[in-house]
């Protein structure tokens, strides 16, 4: 009685707390538990009163672990003791290990290792939960659902659910090097210690497997794409290995970034060329010492011939047969190769949107059965807006994988509020019809438009040492909603963003939905004060922070913004139509001549396909100069109303993470304005026309944004 009483209190003490009081800095993410409001508590008591978990693997332990750890926090109080006569039970397991699974005859057939079952049936009377799987890491993705059930506040007494996943190879892909910086990282240093490792194992090395796997995730490329060899010599893999034991029981698989001229770096051998016998020997000797230290190595990722990496094309070989030497390396470990088509080379003066498809769909059919080609969601560089890359449709005979950018290198870094769900769906929507309409991106990335023998999708990750893993709070939900959507690319922007606000924040309506609306138009906002209307790469030189329109002295003509903008006398954008670059053409008919035709193309995307007249009249009925003047402004008003909203928010959020994110929104409306009066001011003195009536002037000289310089920019 009297324990039970002290509990009460304890649990009302706690409420308490979890209100707007209890500070918080963002370490937990999703995963918080805070108690729930006492009527929810008192509704899922009685169905999860105690946990029964079949089995004693590492994953089942930790399976385990998260259902106590989940229930005690969110009903307050220890599950399993006090429990009322008749009180229901969550039954975890495989049929293998659990009788009682097994005799329900459940059908699993179809489900793999990873899929779950997650049903509620009554045993004598007695009311279960059975979370059943045919392997112990997807019992541990069904416990996670199933927590995330009571902490979105879902009903949980009559559920009947399946899932498995669409994709394969759910990556993170860190751009993270061996001094700990990271490339395009805004979250501090790399959360990997390599100096201490192997022998200090940080215990964030395991919660950060422990998030991932609550949302599918089941790998992790370690190392920048921009590779040093040095990562494939004992003492790294020895160090990946370290890695690799704390990562296996979350489901998590350890690949490696490969420099193409390892061979010469750290083998003494003369070339890298993929046709020579001792390369080929060297790679297979490294895999071999690899998979002895890490025997579920998952594989390698390669960039190569690509912004001065060494690659398979210094020998005048193609990118398949690179690919394919290192398939073949990794094969017999059932291991794969995960080949970037981010390629654009320094010889090649054509359009660079047209490079990969270019340089990878002759290749088409070519490639080893374990290789994988990757490619970006768009064909320039994970810019605010881009539409979809032309080889997704284009590869019938390879599997591609999708590579998104979940750091914000072009989206204002961490300080700028850009939910990414709603870029990635966008992408993943987009229609190829690559076989007639309904051929989404999506069906590509899962395998089923082409039936791909090997499917993915990568997220370049925005984890670092900061406190709060993502260098923001909201730059969590990019890492969540990849996630998520890596499982089921069919996923939708707002019921993630939902998912994520609750767990995160607060189940309050009140809460809920404004700030599911703030962020399902945080990026278009963004992309209205950087690159409306289909601009885009206008960013600063090499650190990518500010605008930078004007910059055209850059050794290649490409990595001027003023390349890619072409604003002059007469118009802007890029003519990409069959008069101008014709990539356009690279897309199948139905959407190049979509694309292709200026009165078709959405306006989103107009000047990305098209070179405009400043006087051409838009939808709005504004001419594109007053258009184009319109959305930088209204991009910056989108920042202020974002202010406006979150500080109505302050009753549901805890101070601490509610001053961050009120002060970022600050930075970001600073730095929107900037955008706004920097672009408007540089593009003035080519359209040579007045700003519409209403719109304020720049507020500096364009002489002076121009001549502002950030040399300790973050992540370059
Ligand atoms: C660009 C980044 C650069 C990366 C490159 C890549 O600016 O840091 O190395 O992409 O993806 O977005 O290889």
């Amino acid at each position: 009685m009297f324990r039970t009483l002290f509990h009460g209190l304890l649990a009302l003490a706690l409420l308490g707390l979890a209100g707007a009081a209890r500070a918080e800095d963002g370490y937990d993410l999703w995963l918080r538990y805070r108690p729930i409001e006492a009527e929810w508590q008192a509704r899922y008591r009685p169905v999860a009163a105690s946990i029964v978990v079949a089995g004693d693997s590492p994953t089942m332990r930790i399976a385990s672990a998260e259902l106590k750890r989940g229930l005690d926090g969110l009903l307050g109080g220890a599950v399993a003791e006090d429990q009322p006569a008749g009180a229901g039970a969550i039954l975890v397991g495989t049929p293998e290990e659990s009788p009682m699974i097994d005799a329900l005859g459940l059908p699993l057939e179809s489900m793999g290792r990873e899929g779950y079952l997650i049903r509620s049936i009554r045993i004598g009377g007695k009311p279960m939960t059975v979370i059943a799987a045919n392997d112990d890491v997807g019992a541990l993705y069904g416990a996670f659902h199933f927590l995330r059930l009571i902490q979105t506040r879902q009903p949980i007494e009559a559920l009947d659910i399946r899932s498995t996943p669409k994709v394969q190879l759910r990556l993170l892909n860190h751009w993270d090097n061996l001094d700990r910086s990271v490339e395009r990282g805004y979250a501090g240093q790399s959360i990997w210690d390599w100096w201490k490792l192997p022998d200090f194992k940080d215990p964030r090395y395991t919660d950060y497997a422990r998030a991932n796997a609550s949302i599918g995730i089941n790998g992790t490329v370690l190392n920048n794409v921009n590779a040093k060899a040095d990562s494939l010599t004992a003492p790294w893999i020895g160090k990946a290995a370290a890695l690799a034991d704390i990562f296996r029981p979350y489901g998590i698989r350890v690949y490696l970034s490969a420099r193409f001229s390892a061979p010469i770096e750290i083998g003494g051998l003369k070339t890298a060329d993929p046709l020579d016998p001792q390369v080929r020997a060297w790679w297979k000797a490294k895999a071999d010492e690899i998979y002895r230290a890490i025997p579920d190595f998952g594989g390698f990722l390669v960039k190569a011939n690509s912004e001065g990496q060494p690659g398979p094309q210094d020998y005048k070989r193609t990118h398949a047969d690179g690919a394919n030497m290192l398939a073949e390396a990794v094969a017999p470990h059932g291991g794969v190769v995960m080949w970037r088509a981010f390629v654009y080379s320094h010889e090649t003066p054509d359009d660079r949107a047209k490079q990969a498809y270019n340089e990878f769909k002759p290749f088409d059919g070519r490639f080893a059965d374990n290789v994988i080609v990757q490619v970006k969601n768009g064909a320039i560089d994970f810019q605010p807006r881009e539409p979809f890359h032309p080889l997704f449709g284009a590869m019938p005979k390879t599997p591609l994988m999708m590579e998104f950018q979940i750091t914000k290198e072009y989206l204002g870094f961490a300080t700028h509020l850009a939910y990414l769900g709603t870029l990635f769906e966008e992408t993943l929507a987009a229609d190829t019809r690559a076989k007639g309409e309904g051929s989404t991106v999506a069906k590509v990335i899962d395998g089923s438009l082409h039936g791909y023998r090997l499917t993915g999708m990568a997220g370049v990750a925005n984890i670092g040492s900061d406190r709060n893993w993502s260098g923001s709070h909201f730059d969590q939900a990019n890492w969540y909603a990849f996630g998520r959507m890596a499982w089921n690319p069919d996923m939708k922007a707002r019921p993630i963003a939902e998912e994520w606000a609750r767990m995160t924040f607060s189940n309050q309506q009140g809460f809920v939905s404004p700030a599911v609306d703030m962020m399902m138009g945080s990026r278009e906002i963004v992309v209205d004060y950087m690159t409306p209307l289909g601009l885009h790469h206008l960013m600063a030189s090499g650190h990518h922070y500010g605008p930078g329109p004007w910059v055209d002295d850059l050794e290649r003509a490409d990595w001027n913004p003023v390349y890619y903008h072409r604003a002059d006398a007469a118009g802007i954008g890029f003519d990409r139509t069959k008069a101008g670059s014709d990539a356009v053409s690279q897309y199948a008919p139905p959407v190049a001549r979509m694309f292709g035709d200026i009165d078709t193309v959405p306006e989103r995307d107009l000047l990305w396909f098209h070179h405009v007249g400043w006087d051409r009249r838009m939808a709005s009925g504004r001419t594109l100069w007053d258009e184009l003047v319109a959305r930088y402004g209204r991009g910056v008003r989108g920042v202020e109303s974002m202010q406006r909203d979150w500080t109505r928010l302050a009753p549901f959020v805890d101070a601490e993470r509610h001053r961050e994110v009120a002060t970022f929104l600050a930075i970001q409306r600073h730095e929107a304005k900037w955008w706004r009066d920097a672009s408007i001011a540089y593009f003035q003195t080519i359209s040579k026309r007045p700003l519409p009536a209403g719109e304020a002037p720049p507020e500096h000289p364009l002489s002076w944004y121009r001549a502002l310089n950030f040399p300790f920019a973050p992540g370059h």
